[in-house]
């Protein structure tokens, strides 16, 4: 396979090269009644969220979690890479209940997730966090270009160039449709802050009565330090060349605030003047400290 493929842009929006062949397929992809839907942009927290819901769905057994990585349990509907199963066809051939990934913008969802009513659970992450966490993902995740310097990618990031566009768009699209459409909307900071809180949350809304003795054990099991070293959660099983763990670990940091590791004052400046500029116009805001 071509090593490092180059960004394509389907309907206007840019994903990964690999992807856009089997964008008709996503396009087309039926939804069936009771699929689970996890969505972000991202490095918004969407595995940690995945793995919660495929606990939840088997009422916090944590053995049936061991069945397959998280990329098997929770297919990622847009992916598609050469010689692999793309989304589509795993999801295709899954039996209900399934739990599905997403990063797709409101306007790009397949229509027969609206038709069947499907839940949805949005997650979304401060824009500086995520700007680190996806330049170090772009780094090891081989399907992503090359993201030249940090430099570079934040205006790449600014400029809504990076796979998946725009995160101001996406972030406030979703924040528009959560009033219409059964959308449960979520922040990565408040589940760091008060997990059990959030977990109560997600359960509600898809609909489980979980025990709070069930809800410590998925809990437990969804702690940043326990899935890093979870194998079925931490991608450590997928081939090498499609993401290689030694330039960067999918499982990096986990925290609020790594930013400040990573901008300088000019860059943090940058990135408020863009916050500032794309954010007034909704009331939709975000922590960057913890
Ligand atoms: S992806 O590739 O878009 O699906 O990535 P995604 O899963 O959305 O985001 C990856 C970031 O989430 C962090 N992560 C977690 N944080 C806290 N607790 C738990 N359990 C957890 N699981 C994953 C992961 O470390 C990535 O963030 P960074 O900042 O890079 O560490």
């Amino acid at each position: 396979m071509v090593d490092r493929p180059p960004i394509k842009v389907v309907s206007g929006m840019p994903i990964l090269g690999p992807f856009a062949e089997n964008w008709e397929n996503v396009q087309r992809f039926q939804a069936k009644d009771g699929d689970l839907l996890i969505v972000t942009f991202p490095k918004s927290g969407t595995t940690w969220m995945s793995e919660i819901l495929d606990l939840m769905i088997h009422n916090g057994d944590v053995t049936k979690t061991q069945r397959g990585a998280i990329f098997e349990r929770v297919p990622f509907l847009e992916y598609a890479a050469p010689d692999m199963p793309s989304g589509t066809e795993i999801l295709n051939a899954m039996e209900s209940p399934r739990v599905i990934k997403s990063h797709l913008p409101v306007h790009l969802l397949p229509s027969s997730f609206w038709e069947k009513k499907c839940k949805i659970l949005y997650m979304a992450r401060n824009p500086k966090d995520v700007l680190v966490s996806y330049y170090h993902f772009y780094r090891m995740a081989i399907l992503h270009p090359d993201p030249g310097t940090f430099e570079d990618f934040i205006q790449m990031f600014i400029e809504g160039e990076v796979a998946f566009g725009s995160w101001s768009d996406h972030v406030k699209d979703w924040w528009k449709s959560r009033r219409q459409k059964d959308i449960l909307y979520l922040f990565y900071e408040d589940m760091l802050e008060d997990p059990k809180c959030e977990l109560r949350k997600v359960t509600k809304f898809i609909g489980k009565d979980l025990s709070e003795d069930i809800l410590e054990t998925i809990h437990q099991r969804t702690t940043f330090k326990n899935m890093k070293e979870n194998q079925m959660a931490n991608y450590s099983t997928i081939p090498t060349s499609i993401m290689d763990h030694s330039i960067s670990p999918f499982m990096r940091k986990g925290i609020c605030g790594d930013w400040k590791n990573h901008l300088t004052v000019a860059q943090s400046e940058l990135l408020d003047e863009y916050y500032k500029m794309e954010m007034s116009d909704t009331d939709l805001t975000f922590r960057f400290d913890n």
